[in-house]
């Protein structure tokens, strides 16, 4: 029987909402041990058909991992689909070898055991599967889910941390079903040049959810967990958003801002002053990716419900976060370059372009265009498997398994480079082994909320990045890191590298 979410219908326009799913929290039991089965399920989206799922310990994503600074914790993950998987502990400082990239595959019917030791501050971070070329399928069925660094240096903060109450988990992602309620995926020309494109927003799995919360400040855990799609997110009423944190860890202040634009991979940690007590939605504004201003993305989207009418929250926001270094004024010398590529994107970009893709980048788009797009993603040219593997690449080559990783000095600091080339796309680059800070973009310093801990950077409009990094694991040449684009269906086309800290 396929899994369902409660209903409560609005007095206001008798549609039935969802009830937002709270992902249970899951830490290590008395072993030390983290048990996580991934299965098939069904989930009911809504009136569709049932729709076949992926899953860890349910039908679709995942609990929140919970760990502490400190921990020795073994992960055991138990592959119980008929697919090859692995699983990535995104954002996680940890050595290669218990990475879960692309080379520490779990077979059918495998279990693997990742010893973990957890050495870095309080974050918000997610794992997923990574394998080569299938990562982006396997996420869009389900297989995703936060996992939560503590530390003490947060516990003394009096942030909201009361769990789906002040403490609100937000997993955002984009999907397209197909009239069998199936979710909609394929490896065509349009999916490797600008990704996966849904038309329908799921946030922790439910389609426009009310989510009821404490009346106080409220804690909204953000992952961006989907494949393609970035969002602008704001408050319907255009409340302050408080960032407090991004991907690796808390901020060294809070920063006031009015819309907040998310990638795909990336977390921010966001307060909201809510002490009114008054129901407001989160939203997304249109992006700076032509193709996903496809409607309903062509305005304001609704995405979750907040109605803050329980008991007062205890949280509040605090005015100093977290300490950070201050980086050097003597950067060392840049010791890598990552440059981005697109082989295919000029067959891929006609295509859309011809279909209308400018019009819908200025506002001018109709009907027919919409249809015409919608037809290239759903039923654009189809690639041969040789053809989706060759058809984006980092420093000019696609990514292959079997690739000489490049070399990387340990416990030192370095300053690394990520451009592109000429192609004018959008792409949100992780780095595994590390968290990093954005020492400029485009030559200038980041904007503040982007001045904390990073693992995840966007590029855009032939932009480039500069980044300070130290990586203090080891990852040998059998288990390499990778630095890849996290649009899911480039990193699965080749725009993905790898690279040892011996
Ligand atoms: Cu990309």
């Amino acid at each position: 029987m396929a899994a369902s979410l409660p209903l409560k219908v609005f007095a206001s326009t008798g549609v039935p909402r969802p009830t937002l799913p709270i992902p249970p929290i899951l830490s290590k039991d008395s072993d030390n041990s983290v048990n996580l089965a991934i299965a098939s399920g069904k989930m009911q989206f809504g009136s569709r058909p049932a729709t076949p799922t992926y899953g860890v310990n349910g039908p679709f994503l995942g609990p929140a991992l919970k760990v502490r600074r400190g921990d020795k914790v073994d992960m055991h993950v138990h592959n119980t689909l008929a697919e090859k998987i692995t699983m990535h502990w995104h954002g996680l400082i940890i050595p290669g070898k218990v990475d879960g990239g692309p080379h520490q595959v779990i077979q059918p019917g495998a279990i693997w055991t990742a010893p973990l030791e957890i050495d870095q501050q309080a974050a918000t971070l997610w794992f997923h599967p990574h394998v080569y070329p299938t990562t982006a399928e396997l996420v869009i069925k389900g297989i995703a889910g936060l996992l939560i660094v503590e530390d003490e240096e947060s516990d003394a903060l009096p942030l909201p941390s009361d769990w789906g109450v002040d403490d609100v988990p937000l997993i955002i992602q984009d999907r397209r079903f197909n009239s069998d309620g199936s979710f909609f995926h394929q490896f065509n020309l349009t999916a490797v040049t600008v990704g996966y494109v849904g038309d329908t927003v799921l946030v922790n799995g439910a389609e426009y959810p009310t989510a009821r919360t404490a009346k106080g400040w409220l804690r909204f855990r953000i992952l961006n967990g989907s494949n393609a799609r970035s969002y602008n997110l704001q408050a319907s009423d255009k409340r302050d958003l408080y960032v407090v944190g991004s991907d690796g860890g808390l901020l060294a202040e809070p920063v006031k801002m009015q819309s907040l634009l998310v990638h795909a991979g990336e977390r921010y940690e966001v307060l909201v002053d809510a002490r009114d007590g008054k129901v407001f939605d989160f939203v997304t504004l249109p992006v700076d990716q032509p193709i996903m201003r496809l409607p309903p993305f062509d305005r304001a989207l609704p995405l979750v419900s907040i109605e803050p009418i329980g008991a007062d929250g205890k949280g509040t926001l605090p005015q100093e976060l977290a300490k950070l270094p201050t980086l050097t004024d003597k950067l060392p010398d840049i010791s890598q370059r990552l440059t981005m590529n697109m082989f295919r994107d000029d067959a891929g970009m006609k295509a859309l372009m011809t279909a209308g893709l400018m019009k819908l980048a200025k506002g001018t788009a109709g009907p027919a265009d919409y249809d015409a797009l919608t037809d290239l993603i759903v039923n654009g040219p189809t690639l041969s498997e040789a053809e989706q593997l060759s058809s984006n690449g980092v420093n000019g080559a696609s990514y292959a398994l079997s690739q000489k990783p490049f070399e990387v000095k340990r416990n030192e600091l370095l300053r690394w480079r990520i451009d592109e080339n000429s192609d004018q796309m959008l792409h949100p680059v992780h780095i595994h082994g590390c968290q990093f800070r954005i020492a400029s973009m485009n030559g200038s310093s980041p904007p503040e909320h982007l001045s904390g801990w990073k693992d995840t950077v966007a590029i855009n409009k032939g932009s480039f990045v500069e980044i300070l990094v130290t990586f203090p694991k080891a990852a040998d040449r059998k288990s390499p890191y990778m630095a890849h684009c996290h649009i899911l269906e480039h990193e699965d086309s080749g725009m993905m590298t790898q690279f040892m800290v011996p």
